[in-house]
């Protein structure tokens, strides 16, 4: 990270209520983390991706958001932890184990430790926040719910677990549609809703994940889409297509294949009805009118963040465009 000058820093008293994947996600929530007290927004983060693997739990968008928070993630691979060895996997392999999910030794820890809370009866939500704050973050990072929901993956061969799909099988499958496993049954985190009631003016910012697999499973909690809404705040995505293309991941991909152009006016008409307002790349200025005419307002402004100054100028934006919706402007 370079040096980022500390006059960012700005009040948002009325709150902001994140949701995220993971990698795309995090680096909103960097950016929003270096501009806002911690206590002045909440991350909700997808669990959709999590599985069992080797007998562990495991909740890649939950440690990615925690590692990035916490400055320990590798800025290359976007997950897992910087510096890491790979003993464990290396001799898992040479003994004919399971290899194909790379699990470095240090990130290991993460999982053995959570998987014994887990079977000792802690939440999900205790054990994020509690790993959260031995890393030294104090972001609000919060599972969206504490049941387990799987994210399938349908396609033209079989179902598919998502860590199968994207990490196993490299994201080549053509995919035909999705669900998520055990989401009817799944209670959302009351901490959602004590955060909606205790900032009853909030925002709610759809960071620019993958629509399909990292926002949906977390607006698909039975009760959760609703209660976002019940709040005045705007509500406002990023979208994570840029000139057609997905930035990292296979968001793009998967549009071609389910037949949806990957362009920001498909992410406009896939989150029409939830979003007041979507922040579009420079690169998309075209699709200004097209998107607006569905009723939906439509800011422009830088959306890749590959810096740290990238990140922390998205996030002001965001709390710009928020600041208008109040100042009534939009
Ligand atoms: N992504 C990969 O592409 N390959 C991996 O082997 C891999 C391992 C892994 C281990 C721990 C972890 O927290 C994340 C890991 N990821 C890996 C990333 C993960 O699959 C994706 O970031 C998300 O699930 C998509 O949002």
């Amino acid at each position: 990270y370079g040096y980022v000058p500390l006059t960012n820093v700005r009040s948002h008293s009325n709150g902001l209520c994140v949701l995220s994947g993971g990698v795309g996600g995090a680096k909103l929530v960097v950016g929003l983390s270096k501009v806002l007290k911690s206590t002045e927004f909440l991350v909700v983060v997808n669990t959709g991706d999590d599985f069992h693997h080797l007998g562990l739990k495991i909740c890649p968008d939950i440690d990615t958001v925690t590692y990035t928070l916490a400055d320990l993630v590798d800025q290359e691979r976007g997950w897992g932890l910087k510096d890491e060895t790979w003993n464990f996997l290396n001799n898992l392999k040479g003994l004919g184990g399971d290899g194909w999910f790379n699990l470095g030794d240090k990130d290991l820890a993460t999982h053995v430790e959570r998987t014994q809370r887990l079977a000792r009866g802690d939440t999900l939500t205790s054990v994020t926040k509690a790993f959260a704050s031995s890393l030294g973050v104090s972001s609000m990072i919060v599972p969206m719910t504490n049941d387990p929901v799987s994210t399938i993956v349908e396609t033209s061969e079989e179902h598919l677990a998502f860590q199968h799909y994207f990490v196993r099988d490299r994201c080549l499958p053509e995919v035909k549609g999705f669900h998520f496993h055990g989401i009817g049954a799944a209670k959302s985190n009351p901490l959602i809703s004590e955060y909606c009631e205790g900032n009853n003016n909030a925002a709610i910012v759809l960071a620019p994940s993958n629509p399909f697999v990292s926002i949906d499973p977390i607006l698909g909690v039975p009760g959760l889409k609703d209660r976002l809404l019940s709040v005045k705040g705007p509500k406002i995505a990023i979208s994570p297509i840029i000139n057609g293309g997905a930035v990292k991941g296979p968001a793009a991909k998967m549009m071609e294949e389910l037949g949806i152009p990957s362009t920001a006016m498909a992410i406009a008409n896939h989150y029409k009805g939830f979003i007041d307002a979507l922040v579009i790349d420079h690169s998309d200025s075209k699709l200004f009118e097209e998107i607006e005419d569905t009723g939906i307002k439509v800011f422009i402004t830088n959306t890749v963040m590959r810096t740290l100054e990238n990140k922390v100028v998205l996030a002001n934006e965001c709390l710009n465009y928020i600041d208008q919706f109040w100042e009534d402007k939009w």
